[in-house]
């Protein structure tokens, strides 16, 4: 147990059935639950929570911004829930999202459920209803059994009912949350806990302090030298960065092993910026030769999920392959191919070992492999180049992102957040990004809505300036958190790819009925009014020439600015990139 940091709070006993016996001659210092929760999250460097007010949790958003903590509100609870899975990944402190009960707590779940499948560390904490009552089903005030129902959505989930254990079960909470493989946790916060009240000096011992919570995992030495076997025996070597690699930290180590090795690497949609896009080592614009061609594969903090084909397939060639996989969960060895050299530990630590054993007499891979690579990007960017400096109205996609790339590039500190279907595949390829742990996207899950609760994070957690890429679908499913970016004046810049619909804004309704088509949207919209509506700064862009304009005041004045820009509504295609994975009607296609 830790001595904590607890402060006192008043010397009177809250009035509540559940008070514990507390001697009141002479007066005592109290403290209650809110309190203890808040400390306890101080204590362990946890100073921001994202959330929505309501019973039983509103004193609790009170209270806690009262004691110095960055409360921030949202509009809805997913949009907090996504801000805090994104909070998670930056900072390798779980990220909190409070809640009120049953529906509250369900719309913070799906972003729960999200921060697990992309091992991101949070912790949702719902207040819930009487227990008695729940558990009997006797119609509570939003009655629900929220620990069941969140148990097989996250990596863990607990319920304090004592306060007491309030210290006890937040460092549990935080231990499951970021260590080993990192997830969601979910705690249940019943409302009567808030209001127990014990002795402030004996609520002060009950805190514990997490010490050392995701410890390092040193890989076993005879894994890391079948590791570097297999290494040695490659000749068509490359190295895949996923975005387990940048939440590691170890930009230093990763930078290192790839540029000593010589390997060819080819990094994730959030790995890109790990080394800088432009590295001469980056297989980003090679990547199908790089899949097709290599012999041996290192992942680092990469799954061969659904985004690598799971390591199989057209995409893979015909040579065969042999995987070197770097991961802190072992069960993720062997998911989907065989995995030759499995090498199990921290990114840090397992990195540090490889180079360490490379030594001196390390053999980079032949000319011939590293220079079919290069030149294959050298193509493919120069074939680019042309597209991205139209400046048509209304844009393409390459028009438009062609001067978003020119400020990121020119602006290697601000976060890029991106998400839509073109809109995302677009602009994934086309912008560099030179710094670790800038592009925040979709995820793995390929999740529309965490945009503007991403972006609000984003700055909120780094104080850097943030620009949205979003595809106007995706937009809306968060686009009233714009309020939310007025309210705590952060500096965001919005940029919303209006090409009047889902993919494209060309769709007809095939009955020629009065219906609009499902995938199109109200022609012309204004999204730049929303922002306006809020005090912040709209502007309606036609040309790439307004975008890079309007952009760039956004981003030096930092005032909340969304940009309406307008896409060509023929320039998609179908889901973007993944077309591939729509099933087709054989017999109801008209
Ligand atoms: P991407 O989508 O970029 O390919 P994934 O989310 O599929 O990345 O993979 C991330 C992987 O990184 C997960 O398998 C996770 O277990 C692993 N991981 C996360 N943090 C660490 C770490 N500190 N050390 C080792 N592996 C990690
Ligand atoms: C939670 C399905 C994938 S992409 C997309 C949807 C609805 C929107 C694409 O249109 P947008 O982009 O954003 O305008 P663009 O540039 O192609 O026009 N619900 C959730 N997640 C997903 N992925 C979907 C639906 C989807
Ligand atoms: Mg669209």
């Amino acid at each position: 147990m830790a001595v904590a940091s607890s402060t006192t709070h008043g010397t009177q006993a809250r009035k509540s059935k559940d008070a514990i016996a507390v001697e009141t001659d002479p007066p005592q210092a109290l403290t209650d639950g809110f309190h203890l929760v808040i400390d306890a999250l101080k204590l362990n460097d946890i100073n921001t929570i994202y959330g929505v007010p309501g019973i039983p949790i509103t004193d609790f958003g009170r209270l806690a911004q009262a004691e110095g903590m960055r409360v921030i509100s949202f509009r809805h609870e997913q949009n907090a829930g996504n801000a805090a899975a994104i909070a998670g990944y930056l900072t390798q402190k779980p990220g909190i999202c409070l809640t009120v009960s049953a529906p509250g707590f369900l719309n913070g779940l799906t972003a729960l459920a999200h921060a697990t499948t992309n091992c991101w560390p949070m912790i949702l904490i719902s207040g819930s209803s009487e227990r008695e009552i729940v558990d009997l089903q006797q119609g509570d005030y939003e009655e629900m059994d929220q620990l069941a129902i969140a148990k097989p959505l996250c990596k863990a989930a607990y319920r304090i009912l004592h306060a007491e254990d309030i210290g006890i079960g937040i460092a549990r909470a935080i231990r499951a949350a970021v260590s080993g493989r990192p997830g969601g946790v979910y705690l249940d916060l019943p409302a009567k806990l808030f209001g127990q009240v014990m002795n402030a000096e004996a609520g002060a011992k009950s805190l514990v302090k997490v010490i050392d919570p995701a410890p390092r995992q040193i890989p076993a030495p005879d894994s890391v030298a079948r590791a570097l076997d297999v290494l040695k025996g490659a000749k068509r070597p490359l190295i895949i960065l996923g975005k387990g690699a940048a939440y590691a930290q170890a930009d230093a180590e990763i930078r290192a092993l790839i540029e000593k090795s010589g390997i060819p690497y080819l990094p994730m949609s959030m790995a890109k910026g790990l080394l800088p896009d432009d590295h001469p080592q980056s297989a980003g614009a090679a990547r199908s030769l790089a899949l097709k061609e290599s012999d041996v594969v290192m992942m680092i903090g990469a799954r061969l999920n659904w985004l690598l084909s799971h390591g199989k397939g057209k995409q893979w060639g015909t040579e065969p392959k042999k995987f070197v996989q770097i991961d802190i969960e072992p069960r993720e060895m062997d998911s989907n191919v065989e995995i030759a050299a499995p090498l199990v530990g921290d990114i840090g630590s397992c990195v540090a070992a490889l180079l360490e054993g490379m030594g001196a007499d390390w053999q980079a891979p032949s000319a011939e492999w590293t220079g079919a690579i290069r030149a294959k990007v050298e193509t493919n960017v120069a074939k680019m180049a042309p597209k991205l400096m139209n400046n048509n109205a209304p844009m393409d996609f390459h028009g438009a992102l062609g001067v978003l790339k020119t400020i990121i590039k020119q602006r290697p500190d601000a976060i890029l957040v991106n998400e839509g279907a073109n809109t995302l595949d677009f602009a994934r390829s086309i912008i560099d990004m030179s710094k670790p742990r800038k592009r925040l996207d979709v995820g793995t899950w390929g999740v529309m809505g965490i945009g503007m609760g991403t972006a609000i994070a984003a700055a909120v957690e780094t104080g850097h300036p943030v620009l949205a890429i979003e595809g106007d679908s995706a937009f809306g499913f968060s686009g009233m958190e714009v309020e939310t970016i007025c309210r705590y004046n952060l500096p965001i810049c919005v940029v919303v790819f209006n090409n009047n619909g889902i993919y494209r804004g060309t769709d007809v309704n095939p009955t020629g009925g009065s219906d609009a088509a499902t995938t199109v949207f109200v022609k012309n919209s204004r999204y730049d009014k929303m922002m306006e509506a809020f005090g912040g700064v709209g502007v309606y862009a036609t040309t790439p020439d307004d975008l890079s304009r309007a952009v760039n005041e956004a981003m030096d004045s930092g005032k909340p600015t969304l940009i309406n820009a307008v896409i060509d509504e023929k320039a998609g295609t179908e889901s973007g990139r993944i077309g591939n994975l729509n099933p087709q009607s054989v017999v109801s296609k008209k």
